[in-house]
């Protein structure tokens, strides 16, 4: 049957709506297949995680996702069941009864989808024969001391005996698509390929091994993309034999996808095939019925962060809460790839500006990239510890204090002030107020005993700048050398807790191929900092008209020196501490109102079209597709704020004009902003419906 088309309206009348192709999934099946599948190592886990909820919607009980099995996740994420089925059934059956362990059940996760995991250590005895496969198949030799590679070779040969199984089982019907993500798990393409086992493949990279290693290593990336020597500079790094996984992959797939433009380009030059589709990482976004639900949320997750802050600078406490902004970095610890080296150096200089400007703002830049740690340092405790108790004692003389202005109510009178604390109530003040004076040391740049303390780059190029949290610093730094945890004794918070209480996350990252970093804050309301060098970024600019002014500060790494990029994040941070409350409450707005343009519901349909070309590429006969134009977003943008001003200077603020002294503490005044700020929503759709559905563009 040819698939049918659907016109999809979009989710509020923003975004353009298209015709949508339609997979007659009755008559499919759908696998994925990925080393993150219920092992979370990194971004792809996010994908596969976030997108289980609309492909189950979808697919129902057609969809499935493989990878290797690990105990301790299945035990913890998995509830295992029988596949609903038979000839899923019968093929694991047949890996059983050859002696591998196979494993079924629901991932409990949203959407709860099938998940089927193989435990390669129970399959490990075939290792060299899989590896003379690979040899005799395409020539490819894996070295017996590259793990991680050898794994990737048994897990890949497993799918691919499963699928031949499975296939010989279903005969005609249903049609098997099969998505796989990354170079670990190309084997399991590449050997059904070569089996000529009829499934239709897709293959999706996320980032090229290659453009990582050149990257990481300060090449000019994007300046000599034509000019690398791959094969040598792959040997250079003793990543050959991934590398060729990786090509070989590419090239077997009936569709091959990446998650960004730029990445699109990157493969084109590293893996030699241009990408047929691109499919942009979306989210789950949850919108919460109370519309100002997430400032809400905002205002709570600070007020924690708030109380550790209290803890880590005990007797250092000379600056305004109230007016101190919380900025972060998290992810992967890839020091240049990830921005963290031009975050310092931009926050060392936002130091000097908000010194010299004598402005009453002070920022606690937040760094969260796990390295190796020996636990958490003593003085770093000690301040929690110390807040604890001072707030125990406010607590003891609060209650005795609270009691005896009650009874001397009750009695008519107004108790006398001056006897109503007793001396040892004072004593005990005293003590507690002596603990945070016995502070000798400044209050400690990070949290962790570090294991490679004197070469760690984030800490040697805090002793170059010297950003050592002194008093006189408008700039304080934290590194958090470890992911956040809810059960933490110092920062009791997990990560999305963490970064709704902050005010800006900045990730200047110079290799990205998409980063959910900044779209994770985005769908919590939080502003961004990004680069053009970054999926994410370069998705921002071409679909929205005003990033800025929405809270996205994208930072020009492609076109600029080093230097000049550090000059524009520098001048970024600085104009958003001039930002008054109100202002910042007014740009969270719109910084959620983006949300739904990341949202799988949205951008899932790429993923459709990907699997609909793959299957018009493996079974032409059976399944045809429009060419790929039809799904191109190109000329949507999504619209500057009503209230924005259209000259790019008046915009840098991100806000309808007001004074400064407009900023205060008052909650009133904030509900005023919110309620200015949905009417402003309410016009912009008004205001773009027309011009954008699909094909004004
Ligand atoms: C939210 C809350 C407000 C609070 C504000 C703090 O908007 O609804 O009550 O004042 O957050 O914002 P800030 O930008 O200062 O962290
Ligand atoms: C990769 O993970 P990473 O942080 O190593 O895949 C992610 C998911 O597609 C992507 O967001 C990220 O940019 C890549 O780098």
């Amino acid at each position: 049957p040819l698939p049918r088309s659907l016109s999809m309206t979009s989710l509020s009348g923003v975004l353009p709506a298209w015709e949508e192709d339609e997979l007659p999934v009755e008559d499919l099946l759908l696998f994925e297949v990925s080393w993150e599948v219920t092992n979370k190592v990194g971004g792809i886990y996010t994908v596969i995680q976030t997108k289980a909820k609309i492909t189950v919607d979808e697919w129902g009980e057609n969809y499935y996702m493989m990878g290797p099995y690990f105990e301790h996740n299945f035990k913890t994420q998995v509830e295992a069941c029988e596949p609903p089925n038979p000839a899923i059934r019968k093929a694991m059956d047949s890996l059983i009864f050859s002696g591998c362990q196979v494993h079924f059940g629901r991932w409990l996760i949203e959407g709860s989808p099938y998940v089927i995991l193989f435990d390669l250590g129970s399959a490990a005895w075939n290792l060299d024969r899989w590896k003379g496969d690979l040899w005799q198949t395409c020539h490819i030799g894996l070295p017996y001391d590259d793990r991680e590679a050898n794994e990737c070779l048994m897990l890949g040969s497993l799918v691919a005996w499963f699928f031949k199984e499975l296939t010989d089982n279903l005969g005609e019907k249903p049609n098997v698509i099969c998505h796989y993500h990354e170079w670990q798990a190309g084997p399991g393409l590449i050997f059904s390929r070569c089996r000529k086992l009829p499934i239709a493949t897709v293959f999706t990279t996320h980032a090229t091994l290659l453009g990582r290693y050149l990257c990481a290593g300060n090449a000019d990336f994007y300046n000599n993309l034509d000019k690398f020597n791959n094969d040598l500079e792959a040997g250079e790094r003793q990543i050959y034999h991934r590398y060729c996984l990786e090509r070989a992959a590419v090239h077997c797939a009936h569709v091959f996808t990446t998650v960004s433009e730029i990445t699109a380009v990157e493969a084109q030059h590293i893996l030699h095939r241009r990408p047929d589709v691109v499919t942009p990482n979306g989210l789950n976004v949850k919108k919460f019925s109370a519309m100002h639900e997430f400032q809400n949320m905002h205002s709570t997750s600070k007020a924690r962060i708030q109380e550790f802050i209290r803890g880590h600078f005990y007797g250092h406490l000379d600056f305004n809460l109230d007016k101190t902004l919380f900025f972060f970095i998290a992810g992967r610890y890839e020091f240049s790839n990830k921005g963290a080296d031009i975050f310092l150096e931009a926050l060392s200089r936002l130091n000097y500006l908000l010194q010299v400007h004598k402005s009453d703002v002070t920022v606690v830049g937040f760094f969260i990239m796990p390295a190796k740690t020996n636990n958490f340092n003593v003085e770093s405790l000690k301040g929690q510890a110390v807040r604890k108790q001072l707030w125990d004692t406010a607590h003891t003389v609060k209650e005795k204090f609270g009691k005896k202005l009650y009874d001397a109510l009750l009695k008519g009178s107004i108790p006398d002030m001056n006897s109503i604390l007793e001396r040892d109530d004072v004593t005990l003040m005293k003590r507690a107020i002596f603990a945070t004076q016995q502070r000798q040391s400044l209050p400690p740049v990070t949290t962790h005993n570090m294991l490679d303390d004197s070469t760690d780059p984030i800490l040697t190029n805090i002793r170059r700048i010297g950003l050592f949290n002194l008093r006189s610093d408008r700039v304080k730094i934290i590194f958090h050398p470890e992911f956040l945890s809810s059960t933490s004794p110092l920062l009791p918070m997990d990560y999305e807790d963490f970064v709704r209480g902050c005010n800006l996350g900045v990730f200047p990252s110079y290799y990205e191929p998409w980063g959910y970093t900044p779209g994770e804050c985005t769908v919590m309301g939080i502003p961004s900092v990004t680069t053009n060098l970054s999926g994410f970024g370069c998705f921002m600019e071409e679909h929205v008209s005003d990033p800025t002014a929405y809270g996205i500060y994208i930072v020009d790494r492609r076109f600029r020196s080093a230097e000049e990029s550090c000059k524009q994040l520098t001048q970024y941070m600085f104009s958003f501490c001039q930002q008054s409350r109100r202002q910042r409450i007014i740009q969270r707005n719109r910084t959620e109102r983006l949300s739904e343009l990341l949202d799988w519901k949205y951008l899932g349909r790429f993923y459709v079209h990907a699997r609909l070309l793959a299957l018009s590429r493996a079974f032409p006969e059976k399944f045809k597709t429009e060419p790929i134009v039809s799904l191109k977003t190109e000329g949507f943008r999504y619209p500057r704020p009503y209230s924005v001003p259209p000259s790019p200077s008046a915009s840098l603020h991100s806000t309808p004009h007001h004074s400064d002294d407009e900023d205060d503490n008052d909650d009133d005044d904030d509900d005023d902003e919110h309620y200015d700020e949905d009417e402003e929503a309410e016009r912009d759709r008004i205001n773009i419906k027309a011009p954008f559905v699909l094909g004004a563009a």
